[in-house]
């Protein structure tokens, strides 16, 4: 055993004095396992260390662009708070006009049925009047009398009492109605003016000025004595004292 651990170092040793000892005195690096400097019968040797880094080498070409990498897919975040409410816009354009809806009165068939029976009713009483002359009927408007003459105040507290107001023409076909019942009753009757602290400026009793005159030629020429007026049977106008008893004549 002895003899062979010898053996074998002599073959490490042999192996390393048959590597190439020259090559240190060589200007060039012998390849390890070159032939020419390495012959003999030699075992190839263990590898030598590595040799020091070489020079940089020249710059590359420059390369082709490259790619811009694409993001990756983000899934949205979640819903921000809302915003504070913006200006008010302007307003849009007018709507169509809507289907007829629904009447929702409050009024019964039966109230209705009562409705037009009065009006069926009044009619005929208002007919009746104009018949017998007692009323006249202009428009909305009616004039009746009680037939009865008396001073201007005492007139309006009569027409006011039944409702109504001391008659007062606004036009000439009230005027005219007015005329018909003072013709009939053949008596002047007193009408719903009276003469304001100007004298000859004669206001409705709510106080506006008059629209309407039918004054009687030369009139008003009471010079502020006269502060009523009364209609003649000729329908005509003339300012007379309010103290004078004449027709009274309402309207409704
Ligand atoms: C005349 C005339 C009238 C006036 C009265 C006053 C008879 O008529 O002048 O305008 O109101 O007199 O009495």
């Amino acid at each position: 055993m002895a003899l062979l651990h010898l053996l074998s170092l002599l073959l490490l040793e042999g192996a390393l004095i048959g590597s190439c000892s020259e090559s240190l005195e060589n200007e060039e690096q012998p390849s390890m396992y070159s032939a020419t400097h390495c012959n003999g019968p030699w075992i190839t040797g263990l590898p030598g260390r590595d040799g020091r880094d070489g020079r940089d080498g020249p710059k590359g070409e420059k390369g082709d662009p490259g790619e811009v990498p694409s993001c990756p897919d983000r899934s949205p975040g979640e819903l921000g708070p809302p915003g504070s409410p913006g200006p008010q816009g302007p307003p849009g354009i007018k709507g169509m006009k809507g289907e007829p809806g629904e009447s929702h009165s409050s009024v019964t068939d039966e109230q209705l049925k009562v409705i037009s029976d009065l009006q069926i009713r009044l009619m005929k009483v208002t007919n009746a009047l104009n018949l017998y002359g007692t009323a006249v009927q202009v428009g909305e408007k009616f004039y009746a009398t009680t037939g009865q003459s008396s001073d201007f105040l005492t007139i309006n507290i009569t027409c006011q009492k039944i409702g109504g107001t001391i008659a007062t023409p606004r036009n000439e076909e009230e005027n005219a109605a007015i005329l018909q019942i003072v013709v009939k009753h053949n008596t002047y009757a007193f009408l719903g003016l009276m003469e304001g602290s100007t004298p000859g400026n004669f206001y409705y009793l709510d106080g506006s000025p008059v629209k309407y005159t039918n004054w009687y030629a030369g009139t008003p020429d009471g010079q502020g004595s006269e502060n009523c007026v009364e209609m003649y049977t000729d329908g005509t106008w003339n300012d007379r004292a309010c103290s004078k008893s004449r027709l009274a004549v309402c309207e409704f």
